[in-house]
């Protein structure tokens, strides 16, 4: 079936049924259509739910489906939208989540098996908790659900759509990206071999979902999915939608679509676009080689699907463009590197290990001044946040929960995408759950060997996040240029081909190491790595190197005119030689050209190992 469903998107526009709720709404269904035997004496009120229907009024769900596929609709959608647990939960109907789903797949089904051929997609809503945002305004870290809950919900709902035998699942009317990643997480372990549509909602003129991200950066933390299929749809009308349809058929190398609303909500909450206008506009889109799928949203009707079928008809579906790998993250707004990015700036200043006072601050629960501490980063120019919680604090992965649910509701930090920074799993993992942009993992080693190592990066991959993995093996820390090649080469090799990472989403940290210690092996240390970094680059196609540049200067601790004349000195090198970018204390880099002549002559000779004392 996915084969055939693929077969069709090459051939041509593939057309998408309309609403469900407001079709449901608009039957002149009565309290009396909610009820049925088994829910006599059920406490809550349960009139208006669309998805109990399914059990209740099957019948008029089997007629809706049949009027959309006469009109032309390819896929028709179960009538789902809001059967998960917690959606349910609010008419007390939680234990029904699963004959709900059933029965909407085999209505769905049996329609489109009477019209030959069609498709059956798996509708999956958004829920009215979201994971991004707080619903407690004095309380900006408090969460009403944990990622593991939204993730549960939704792979209850996904296994019973996938065994009902749904073609394909649509994930829809995402206003909150973490909370469609806890769905794509969950249909990745459920349903693996499910085809995913994933579809956006822009809640408004601004060009941004409720959760603040912008379309490019909705792509970007969702491209890991895979998706068949990437479109908009709901809360604005074709017109208000083109824009943001238009880019992601730009960006996304894979099918895109758009179901709009029948226009905007007029003052009653009614939508008033005639079927004309809105085919008309579909059409158009199709014209402009935007689309692969177009269908309806609220507001539409059969009559709609209708004029939308007939204004494609003939139309060539849109050119799926070969965009290949690149290296895209995301907070809010995303982050893309390519050749001509200058070298990137992970701020560093957010790390309880690497900074006393931001250590004082989370342990003291000074939330608001540790948020600070994220924003003069943003401010100093950090092109990523380094978040770390690594410090025998009681409960590191309350903390980094905590931290991250804070700046996720700033919107200058929230803007820049996180690294997740501890020696511990669970944190890291505490981390990742937080994040709804693509984030990057800060770190992974193959200390422990290839069996840990390889579980860590296929959960990081699970999440969608890009991985830094440090030159480290079962026998230590790299530090000649000949074993850090060599383990990042390893590793790269298991990244690509055993835990399924692109090279672009792989960052190198080949151990900036402290030099001048006193140990006259550590001298050649700066410079093993300088020779290192192009080395990697080239064995390893696609993946980028970084380093924690303050660890070089460790021996110089309390002269800072030292210590930042070295970072910056080493960094000017580092950059000549390939590094692509660095945890630095953002705004806080000394320029090359202002270091007085006599302290770089010192630095580069402590630098580059020139001087015997
Ligand atoms: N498929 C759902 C989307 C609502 S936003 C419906 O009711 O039409």
């Amino acid at each position: 079936m996915t084969q055939s469903l693929r077969d069709l998107l090459d051939e041509r526009i593939v057309v998408l049924d309309g609403a469900w709720g407001t079709m449901l709404q608009g039957a002149g269904l009565t309290p009396a259509d909610y009820r049925a035997e088994w829910l006599e004496g059920h406490e809550k009120d349960v009139t208006g739910d669309p998805d109990l229907l399914n059990l209740t009024r099957p019948d008029v769900v089997l007629d809706v489906h049949r009027q959309y596929l006469a009109a032309g609709a390819d896929v028709t959608t179960t009538n789902t939208f809001t059967a998960t647990g917690i959606g349910q939960a609010d008419y007390g109907l939680q234990d029904h989540v699963r004959e709900m789903n059933l029965r909407a797949v085999a209505l769905a089904r049996q329609a489109a098996d009477e019209f030959d051929g069609r498709f059956v997609a798996g509708s999956i809503g958004p829920l009215n908790v979201t994971l991004s945002l707080s619903p407690r305004v004095e309380d900006p870290a408090y969460r009403a659900v944990t990622y593991e809950q939204v993730k549960a919900s939704y792979a209850e709902q996904i296994k019973a759509l996938a065994d009902g035998g749904v073609d394909l699942l649509l994930i829809e009317t995402i206003f909150d990206t973490l909370n469609a990643k806890a769905a794509i997480t969950a249909a990745r372990e459920v349903a693996p071999d499910l085809p995913l549509w994933i579809s956006v909602t822009i809640v408004d003129l601004s060009g941004r979902t409720l959760s603040g991200q912008t379309v490019e950066a909705f792509w970007s933390s969702i491209a890991h999915a895979e998706p068949l299929v990437v479109g908009v749809n709901c809360s604005l009308g074709a017109q208000e939608m083109r824009p943001h349809v238009e880019e992601l058929a730009k960006i996304a190398g894979t099918y895109t679509a758009c179901h709009p609303n029948a226009g905007l909500p007029n003052a009653f909450g009614g939508y008033d676009q005639t079927p004309e206008e809105t085919g008309g506009m579909l059409g158009e889109f199709a014209g402009a080689g935007m689309v692969n799928i177009v269908g309806g949203c609220c507001g539409t009707t059969p009559a709609h699907i209708a004029k939308i079928a007939e204004a494609v008809k003939g139309v060539p579906p849109r050119e799926v463009p070969r965009t290949g790998h690149q290296t895209r993250f995301s907070g809010l707004e995303p982050f893309k590197i390519s050749a001509d990015t200058g070298f990137v700036m992970i701020g560093e200043r957010t790390n309880v290990t690497g900074s006393a006072k931001f250590r004082r601050l989370i342990e003291g629960g000074d939330h608001q001044a540790a948020v600070d501490v994220a924003l003069e980063q943003v401010r100093g120019g950090a092109n990523l946040l380094d978040v770390n919680m690594d410090a025998d604090l009681l409960e590191s992965e309350e903390a980094m929960t905590t931290f991250l649910n804070l700046i996720a509701t700033e919107p200058e930090v929230a803007r820049i995408p996180v690294m997740v920074d501890s020696s511990r799993w669970r944190v890291l993992e505490a981390g990742l759950r937080c994040l709804q942009g693509k984030g990057v993992v800060n770190s992974i080693s193959l200390k422990e060997g290839e069996g840990p190592f390889l579980e860590q990066a296929r959960r990081i991959r699970d999440y969608g996040a890009g991985v830094v993995v440090m030159a480290f093996d079962e026998q230590g820390q790299a530090d000649t240029a000949d074993r850090k090649v060599s383990i990042c080469g390893r590793a790269y090799d298991l990244l690509t081909q055993q835990a399924g990472f692109a090279g672009e989403d792989i960052i190198f940290d080949p151990n900036v190491l402290a030099v001048a210690t006193g140990i006259s092996e550590h001298n050649g240390y700066a410079k093993a790595f300088l020779e290192a970094l192009p080395r990697i680059k080239e064995r390893c196609p696609g993946a980028h190197t970084s380093g924690g540049i303050s660890n070089l200067s460790f021996s110089f601790r309390g002269n800072n005119v030292v210590r930042e004349a070295m970072h910056s000195a080493f960094l000017l090198h580092a950059v000549r030689a390939g590094l692509d970018m660095g945890i630095v204390n953002a705004g806080q880099l000394a320029v090359y050209e202002d270091i007085p002549a006599d302290l770089l002559e010192l630095v580069e000779d402590v630098l580059f190992d020139r001087r015997e004392d």
